[in-house]
């Protein structure tokens, strides 16, 4: 029997790897996709294509939202899944301090209606919750599964209520429902607001058109980054565990954003000057001294989470997971990928 996996959150970047992955596991993947006014979806176009001349169908799409129960409960009765990957959230942090409310709704609450309806559920059902290192927030790193909690806006906080939901749920009524707590995970599919995909498609243009400016926030964030095909790998090896439980996954490295900026534009051979400090900093190319890097204050949050670096040995030890796709690799694939995109665009 093919086990059936139903996948919150497919329509985003790690819901694309987990899909590709489970295929390859022998999963049947149904998947849960908000209803907007454009049917087009770059991410699961290519899973599409693959599908559709499929003799048995293994990929199925429903509509549905983190903010409604009564949906969430129709869907998950009529699929019946065998492990459900909660992946759909409003995740990001900056926009959680202009969307509180739904942050809260969808990223913590939707955790609650699910584990309700599992609750309920005569077939035993397996859950992950995709946590997150923004949980951690002010405290200092390494961060393991002992760190103290201390997150620094509505996402974090979101995040946290649905962490320890999790885990009343599972002490509390025997459910198999584990937090992955990740640490930054990117990819050349990563949504274009986060840092590492505004940089790698900055980058790209300028290789292209050798104009524009790139307005960033805090330069001196220290995030430790990892590739999100690496990371499912982890959910994946969570859910199969035989106990439920939680685990920190990242790389244990650390890297700032403006060293992001200085490698991603290492690719097509430029090397950043920095001038200037704070607010006032700027970046200049150094072969014709153009300002093309500038801080702009818009960018920077109401109160920033400064260092995030992943301790994963239990995950090493229990999980036998370790990432396999490093830092100079990632920043390699992505800016090689952007600039592969405008050139079929130009096309
Ligand atoms: P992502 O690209 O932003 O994808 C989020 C997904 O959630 C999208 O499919 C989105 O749908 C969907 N979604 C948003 N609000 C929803 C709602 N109310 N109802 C149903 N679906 C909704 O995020 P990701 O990078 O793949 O991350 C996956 C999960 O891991 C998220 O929960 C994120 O918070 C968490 N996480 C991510 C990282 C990271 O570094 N990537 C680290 C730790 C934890 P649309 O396509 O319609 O927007
Ligand atoms: O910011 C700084 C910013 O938005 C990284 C989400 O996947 O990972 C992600 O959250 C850093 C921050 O990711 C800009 O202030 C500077 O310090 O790429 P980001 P994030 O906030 O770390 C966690 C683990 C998640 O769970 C989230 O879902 O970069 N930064 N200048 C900037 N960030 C952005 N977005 N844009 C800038 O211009």
């Amino acid at each position: 029997m093919k086990k059936i996996a139903l996948i919150t959150g497919i329509t985003g970047q790690d819901g694309y790897y987990l899909t590709k992955f489970l295929f390859k596991k022998n999963y049947i993947v149904h998947g849960i996709k908000r209803r907007s006014s454009t049917v087009k979806n770059i991410r699961l176009d290519e899973i599409f294509e693959k599908e559709k001349n499929k003799k048995k169908q293994r990929f199925f799409l429903h509509y549905g939202d983190m903010t409604d129960g009564l949906n969430l409960n129709y869907l998950i009765k009529k699929i019946q899944p065998d492990e459900i990957y909660n992946l759909a959230a409003q995740s990001h942090v900056q926009v959680s301090f202009e969307l509180p409310e739904y942050t809260s709704n969808a990223d913590g609450l939707g955790v609650l209606r699910i584990l309700e309806i599992i609750k309920e559920s005569k077939k035993k059902i397996k859950f992950y919750q995709a946590s997150t290192s923004e949980m951690f927030g002010g405290s200092l790193p390494p961060q393991n599964e002992n760190t103290k909690f201390e997150p620094k806006s509505p996402y974090g906080i979101a995040k946290l209520y649905a962490y320890w939901m999790v885990r009343c749920y599972r002490d509390s009524y025997k459910i198999h429902a584990s937090n992955g707590i990740l640490f930054n995970h990117e990819s050349p599919l990563r949504g274009e607001s986060f840092i590492t995909k505004k940089v790698s498609l900055f980058v790209a243009n300028y290789f292209k058109s050798k104009s524009g400016v790139l307005k960033i926030g805090n330069l001196d964030a220290i995030r430790d980054w990892g590739h999100a095909k690496d990371y499912v790998i982890a959910m994946w090896k969570i859910m199969q565990q035989k106990k439920s439980d939680d685990f920190v996954i990242g790389t244990q490295t650390s890297f700032t954003v403006r060293n992001f900026i200085e490698e991603a534009f290492k690719i097509i051979n430029i090397k950043i000057i920095w001038k200037g400090k704070g607010i006032n900093e700027t970046g200049l190319d150094s072969n014709n001294n153009k300002k093309i890097i500038i801080v702009d204050k818009k960018y920077f949050r109401p109160n920033e989470v400064n260092s995030l670096i992943a301790n994963i040995t239990k995950a090493k030890k229990v999980l036998n997971w370790k990432p396999k796709i490093s830092y100079k690799k990632l920043v390699k694939e992505m800016v090689l990928s952007d600039i592969k995109d405008i050139k079929k665009i130009k096309k």
